[in-house]
């Protein structure tokens, strides 16, 4: 079967709801999971589907997204593959910046025409889901598909955040709305399998995954179809264009809020996680070179450890715990994701800082956290207490920010001892 494909992730704008993690870094360059990068995802997943052109577009291109896609993706000359960052650009005839996802798309297509393919398959960057696009694609090619939308089944208070979709028996859809309004679901329901009827599940949403024929998208782009798939593209392409629906089964999550960003790692502490990292079908990311992680007098209970952290802690319980964490003796570390550091302290430093009384980077001794993200590089001083939850307002305070009661500690905050948050 011809597979000749050219994977397009969507890497997002300013990423402006995964405030404050997205700062100083775009959104493909957001830690998750300890060691892997958002990007990490739609990348293995092409990967492991046998996809290996694959272009990250973003419009805020800052320089660790560049030095990550550099350092952890080669390929050989043979292979033919590559990974490449796009970043918006002026030029004479466009001076704005990608207004919308189909406009990011169709800027970029000039820098297409020197690859050989025949279909594209559009990604979102904030995604967590382990698929194999080559059934899509099969899927696509064998139903003679214009463009092949991944489909699941969700429940009525999520799909008002999706593109919600009806299809006939041989999956051709037949309407398609943009995050609907909740009192236009009732006439959105869908025959689903029991099971997902049972859960309520009864509504099949856009996974934002698109495979488009290569001619069919030029063609709609020529047509002037619009800026966005979710809300121009697909509703113009239904009824014109053989529109289809291939309904995907397995785990899938939209990480593109601070709540479910710090769910979906949370997720990956349990015994059978939703997402298996634990699987034949790899995760790529940098390959760093670090030491194994040292754990000393710890109670450990469902945890996730990055490499090269140095643990005395008292106790770390249903937390994601990066690389090169260090977390001192009698601390607490309760529902929470540490991202870890990029680099470790030398000795020297860490003395001089002891005798200043000035916090060390890591987690100093006797802290208690719960509910929080501690973005990378953090220096937390002695009896730091963070306690997330709905007490917490939401709003930015400076060295940290709360969103529906997670805290988050921005990169590089130092929190002197005794803080109280
Ligand atoms: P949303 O996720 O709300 O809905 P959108 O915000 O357009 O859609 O983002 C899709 C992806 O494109 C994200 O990864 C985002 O970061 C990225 N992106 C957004 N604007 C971009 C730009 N200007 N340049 C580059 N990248 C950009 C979409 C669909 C829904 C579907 C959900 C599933 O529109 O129909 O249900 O995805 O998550
Ligand atoms: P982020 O994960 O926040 O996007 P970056 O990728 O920009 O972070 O930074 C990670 C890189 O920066 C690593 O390669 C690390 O070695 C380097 N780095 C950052 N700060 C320092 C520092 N103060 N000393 C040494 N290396 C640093």
């Amino acid at each position: 079967m011809n597979r000749n494909v050219i994977s397009i992730v969507l890497g997002g704008g300013r990423g402006t709801r995964l405030f404050p993690l997205t700062y100083t870094r775009s959104k493909p360059a957001v830690p998750i999971a300890g060691k892997y990068r958002l990007v990490d995802i739609p990348i293995s997943n092409c990967l492991n589907s046998g996809l290996n052109k694959i272009l990250v577009l973003t419009q805020f291109n800052s320089a660790s997204l560049n030095s990550h896609i550099k350092n952890s993706y080669h390929f050989d000359i043979f292979s033919k593959g590559f990974v490449d960052i796009l970043a918006a650009e002026q030029n004479v005839e466009n001076e704005s910046w990608y207004q919308g996802t189909a406009d990011a798309v169709r800027q970029s297509m000039k820098h297409l025409e020197k690859y050989d393919y025949d279909y594209i398959l559009i990604l979102s960057g904030d995604q967590l889901y382990q698929m194999d696009f080559r059934e899509m694609l099969d899927f696509h090619i064998d139903n003679g598909g214009d463009l092949t939308i991944a489909t699941i089944p969700v429940n009525a208070k999520d799909a008002t955040g999706f593109g919600i979709l009806k299809s006939d028996d041989e999956g051709n859809i037949t309407s398609f709305y943009e995050k609907p309004d909740y009192d236009m679901l009732e006439g959105l329901k869908s025959e689903v399998s029991e099971e997902n009827k049972h859960k309520g599940k009864e509504f099949l949403a856009s996974m934002g995954i698109y495979i488009f024929t290569r001619t069919i998208l030029k063609k709609m782009f020529e047509e002037g179809a619009g800026d966005d798939f979710g809300k121009d593209i697909i509703p113009s392409s239904i009824g014109k264009y053989k529109t289809l629906s291939y309904q995907y089964e397995g785990y899938w999550t939209d990480i593109g809020t601070i709540e479910s960003f710090y769910e979906a790692n949370l997720d990956l502490c349990l015994d059978l996680p939703q997402f298996n990292l634990f699987s034949s079908s790899p995760i790529y990311t940098r390959a760093r070179m670090l030491p194994p992680s040292k754990i000393n007098g710890s109670y450990v209970s469902k945890a996730v450890f990055g490499d090269g952290c140095i643990i005395m802690a008292d106790k770390i319980e249903n937390s994601v715990i990066g690389n090169r964490t260090r977390i001192d003796k009698g601390s607490t570390i309760v529902n929470s994701y540490v991202m870890g550091a990029d680099f470790y302290q030398n000795t020297t430093e860490i003395v001089l800082n002891d005798r200043a009384g000035r916090p060390n980077m890591g987690i100093g001794k006797y802290c208690y956290i719960e509910k929080a993200i501690l973005d990378k590089n953090c220096y937390i001083g002695d009896n730091v207490k963070i306690i997330g939850g709905k007490q917490l307002p939401d709003g930015d305070y400076g060295t940290h920010s709360v969103q529906d009661g997670i805290v988050v500690v921005k990169k590089g905050a130092v929190l002197p001892a005794g803080t109280h948050i």
